[in-house]
């Protein structure tokens, strides 16, 4: 007979690891696959299902993480895991929750709390799956987490620029040209501030990235543990598509941070906490000029100074005048008071 508890919202308590030296050894996510040397996507697989242990279920939507890791006969998944369409991670999260849930409930499976977890790229996750990861981010009756690992392009098809390609970014939909030096000038999409503000029954989202290997983890561990539907957006150098030597990865992903491009935070239960590099950040420590980051990629090579004064100065508005820095992006009403009188 089934137990009752995973019939309301019973989790995995998941525990934080207390330092890297805590951290099990145990992989879920070994060879077999055949991503770029550098790929930090893959380590992002990696440290996400050791977060999350044995009792998993992975999905993932089309893209390198779909492509690369599953060459015919072999896969480097130890957990069960299953492809799903290009822009379903949202679709394929909420409805292997709702089966689960369904089975145990008619006692056709131990009852147990298993986590599920649908991983998506930028183009499958913030483009074209954005409704269906929209829709799963109400149903606060199935526990899941959507991952969104962010290699700032449609990788897998040839680095095609997606919404969470950065500005003035060369990629094969986007060169550089004689006439027009600049063909992409849209600034990237908010994704995690605008899951955390919009989605009232999502009680967890956070921004990670591998280079902080132990806090990445412990951010997965914190979602699958608070349940419900959560929200996780990874920022993840790919070697490929940004145009650097691979050994430069993780220190691109510290770099990211230390500009204050790309903020480390969680939003728990409305809550928003800034954790790492980006909460020194928050009290004060000076951010990285933007150039030392963007300057180290072949994708930004064609830039001029203006074109990274322009960055500089779009990142350093995000800082000092957002409602919440770096966070939700309205302008803070005393800023808007202090224009006002000074008309
Ligand atoms: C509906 C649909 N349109 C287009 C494709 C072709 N396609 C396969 S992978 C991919 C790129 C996906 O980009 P992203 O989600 O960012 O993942 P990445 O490849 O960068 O890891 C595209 C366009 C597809 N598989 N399905
Ligand atoms: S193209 Fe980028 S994301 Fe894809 S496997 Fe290579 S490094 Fe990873
Ligand atoms: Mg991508």
């Amino acid at each position: 007979m089934a137990e009752t508890t995973t019939f309301g919202n019973a989790t995995q308590i998941l525990e934080p690891f207390r330092g890297v030296k805590r951290v099990t050894i145990e992989e879920y996510f070994t060879s077999g696959h055949r991503t770029c040397q550098g790929c930090e996507s893959a380590l992002v697989m990696k440290l996400m299902v050791k977060a999350s242990g044995p009792r998993t279920i992975v999905l993932g939507s089309t893209g390198c993480m779909y492509v690369a890791n599953t060459t015919y006969y072999t896969t480097p998944w130890v957990v069960p895991w299953m492809h799903t369409q290009l822009g379903s991670s949202g679709s394929a999260a909420l409805g292997t929750a709702a089966g689960l849930k369904a089975l145990m409930r008619k006692g056709k499976m131990k009852s147990e709390p298993i986590n599920v977890i649908a991983f998506c790229g930028d183009g499958g996750g913030a483009d074209m799956g954005l409704g269906a990861i929209s829709a799963t981010l109400t149903h606060k009756e199935y526990n899941s987490l959507i991952l969104l690992y962010d290699n700032e392009s449609y990788a897998n098809t040839d680095i095609q620029l997606s919404g969470m390609t950065p500005y003035g970014a060369n990629t094969t939909f986007s060169p550089p040209g004689k006439v027009k030096r600049l063909i992409h000038t849209r600034w990237k999409k908010n994704m995690a501030g605008l899951m955390a503000a919009g989605h009232p029954e999502c009680r967890y989202v956070a921004t990670v990235c591998a280079s902080y290997a132990v806090e990445m983890m412990n951010k997965v561990r914190r979602a699958l543990t608070i349940g419900g539907p959560t929200f996780i957006h990874s920022l993840d150098p790919c070697p490929k598509g940004w145009d650097y030597d691979p050994m430069l990865s993780h220190e691109l992903g510290e770099l990211a941070i230390e500009t204050g491009i790309f903020p480390l935070y969680e939003v728990e239960d409305g809550q928003v906490k800034y954790y790492g590099k980006t909460k020194a950040i928050v009290e004060g420590r000076a951010r990285k000029p933007v150039r030392e980051y963007l300057l180290k990629q072949g994708r930004f090579a064609h830039f001029v100074e203006e074109d990274l004064e322009y960055f500089q100065a779009k990142v350093d508005e995000m800082w000092e005048k957002w409602e919440i820095p770096a966070v939700v992006p309205f302008r803070r009403l005393d800023a808007t008071k202090a224009a006002l009188s000074a008309k």
